[in-house]
């Protein structure tokens, strides 16, 4: 299926402007009809399905991402049509995205800030079920600071998002390719000035927001794709 090769001129008004390029969030972008139908899906699943990591767990559909390539694999109905929904907006440039990552996350857990890297298309796009969450946006260790100038998370902090259950989030460029994103392990998350989407995520500074269970599907795009022959090294 053909898609445009740039995100729509439509989405214009979900850019969040005190942000680094680019954020792009959208709120109710599913209904609470097909945010209750997801949910059934993921808990659908069978329990070897889901990896237990130490402060969330997971489910991986669509293959496993590898520098010398994927080996895909057929995603469910109910991902591809999202898949599907986001691609035709054009966020991985003209192609569909084809891996699913489900986190879910009790109250109180979260995940390292990290980047996404190279092996997929330079965007990240995240529908959040459930619950809120703050995602929290570092800047990368510096080599340019001096040694004695300690570069602690907290020094390297640059700003949040609250995602909202329903919404649709697209990181791109520097948002994607130089700073790391994150999510405290917390039960609360207090609403302050560095939250860059308060308003149009619909809360102020200075609200506190008590977290449920929240289950993110982020769907990405990862452009190098190999048949199980040509991973195994046989022609
Ligand atoms: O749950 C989220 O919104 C973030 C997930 C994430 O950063 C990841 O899976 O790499």
């Amino acid at each position: 299926m053909d898609h445009p090769s740039a995100i729509l001129d439509d989405l214009e008004q979900f850019v969040v402007k005190d942000a680094p390029p680019t954020v792009y969030y959208i709120p109710d972008f599913i209904t609470g009809i097909e945010e209750s139908h997801l949910l059934q899906q993921v808990y659908k699943a069978t329990k070897t399905k889901w990896t237990q990591l130490s402060n969330r767990r997971l489910q991986n559909w669509g293959g496993l991402p590898h520098p010398k390539g994927m080996l895909g694999e057929k995603l469910p109905d109910w991902l591809q049509k999202y898949c599907d929904r986001i691609s035709a907006l054009g966020a991985f440039g003209g192609k569909t995205a084809n891996h699913v990552l489900v986190n879910e996350y009790n109250p109180g857990e979260g995940i390292m800030p990290h980047e996404d890297g190279p092996l997929y298309h330079p965007t990240v796009t995240t529908i959040s079920l459930g619950s809120h969450t703050l995602l929290d946006f570092y800047r990368p260790i510096s080599s340019q600071e001096p040694e004695d100038a300690p570069q602690t998370e907290e020094s390297r902090y640059l700003l949040s998002l609250l995602v909202q259950p329903r919404s649709l989030l697209i990181l791109q460029d520097d948002m994607y390719q130089r700073f790391l994103h994150g999510i405290q392990g917390t039960h609360q998350d207090s609403i302050t000035d560095k939250v860059a989407n308060v308003s149009a995520a619909g809360s102020i500074p200075g609200a506190l927001l008590t977290r449920g269970t929240r289950v993110s599907l982020t769907v990405r795009c990862v452009p190098k794709v190999v048949r199980a022959n040509v991973l195994l090294g046989r022609k």
